[in-house]
């Protein structure tokens, strides 16, 4: 029997309007008994969170992209019951002093967490914000060793087409693959995620160990990563491979950029409501201060 989950409990619609009159607690409740196994965590807070208010725990758990799991926005929580996120080891290779198996707690050892409160302004339009537990990708790179010829960092998704039933059909070029150029790589605004609120990652959200690039669309924060590869050429990935003149390598949340088929001036908040307006989308997603000056001399209308 297919293991029961919140979406089999509370449809998302009624979930939203019964929060309104519940403040949450009970639809929260619900969701948490029918949950994938997930363990506490906690951390130290950061100076690069924002103040907004982050979505729910329920919003970020159940209107996903991952296609490994199906692409309607509920299937990565419907159909990830089966995925097994633990034990996990991320291959380290490429141009690095130290290649090798790391298990996620070498990588992101729990009492190392930072809170990270960021917005996600996914490609399609629509914003989030969410509270991501993890570490600076820098601090993994730095401890590996990258030596002195890499110029970008390639990171690569599980194949597990028996436990990721995306990964059954043609939909993309299995496996997920991104990259990041090394200063990208090193800033210290990316991370890597082992947790959101209080609680290990939800398999739909990228369990057990994702990339998360917050001024960047989504796509590029790669989720379920066993791959990570030091090298001297700009690597393929998956998007851009896909559709190159949708989606290009460097993706950087751009309004003055439209994608061929939609306008990406503005954004949807999830969860703002049906009467909330659309809000402006910001260049780099409202992170320019600290990110515009990596892309000084570049073409960002071009080079997208
Ligand atoms: N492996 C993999 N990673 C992925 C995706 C995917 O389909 N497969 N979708 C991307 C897209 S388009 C977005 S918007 C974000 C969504 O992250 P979230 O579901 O945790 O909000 O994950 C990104 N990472
Ligand atoms: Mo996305």
């Amino acid at each position: 029997m297919r293991k029961l989950n919140w979406s089999d409990v509370t449809p998302y619609s009624d979930y939203l309007s019964r929060r309104a009159v519940l403040g949450g607690g009970v639809a929260a409740g619900v969701a948490m008994a029918f949950a994938a196994p997930a363990f506490a965590l906690t951390g130290k807070a950061s100076k690069f969170s924002t103040d907004e208010k982050p979505n729910t725990f329920e919003q970020i758990t159940n209107y996903n992209n991952f296609y490994e799991f199906g692409t309607g926005k509920e299937d990565p929580a419907r159909n990830s019951g089966k995925f097994k996120p633990e034990p996990w080891a991320v291959q380290i290779d490429g141009l690095v002093d130290k290649p090798g198996s790391y298990s996620v707690a070498d990588l992101a050892p729990d009492n190392a967490l930072e809170e990270r409160i960021y917005r996600l302004r996914c490609v399609e339009a629509w914003s989030m914000v969410i509270p991501w537990l993890g570490v600076p990708l820098a601090g993994i790179l730095n401890k590996a060793g990258v030596q002195p010829g890499a110029k970008f960092i390639a990171f690569e998704t599980v194949m597990r087409p028996d436990e990721m039933p995306g990964q059954e059909y043609p939909i993309l070029d299995w496996p997920y693959r991104e990259g990041l150029r090394i200063d990208e790589a090193m800033h210290p605004l990316t991370i890597m995620a082992t947790g959101l609120y209080d609680k290990t990652l939800p398999n739909q959200n990228g369990a057990p160990i994702r990339l998360v690039v917050p001024w960047k669309y989504g796509f590029k924060s790669i989720k379920s990563i066993v791959r990570i590869t030091a090298t001297d050429k700009m690597p393929r990935t998956t998007w851009k491979n896909m559709a190159a003149n949708e989606y290009g390598f460097y993706a950087n949340v751009n309004p003055a950029v439209d994608h061929p088929r939609w306008s990406q001036a503005t954004e949807r908040r999830i969860g703002a409501g049906l009467l909330a307006g659309r809000e402006p989308t910001l260049p780099f997603n409202g992170y320019g201060d600290q990110v515009a000056s990596l892309y000084a001399g570049m073409d960002l209308a071009k080079d997208y």
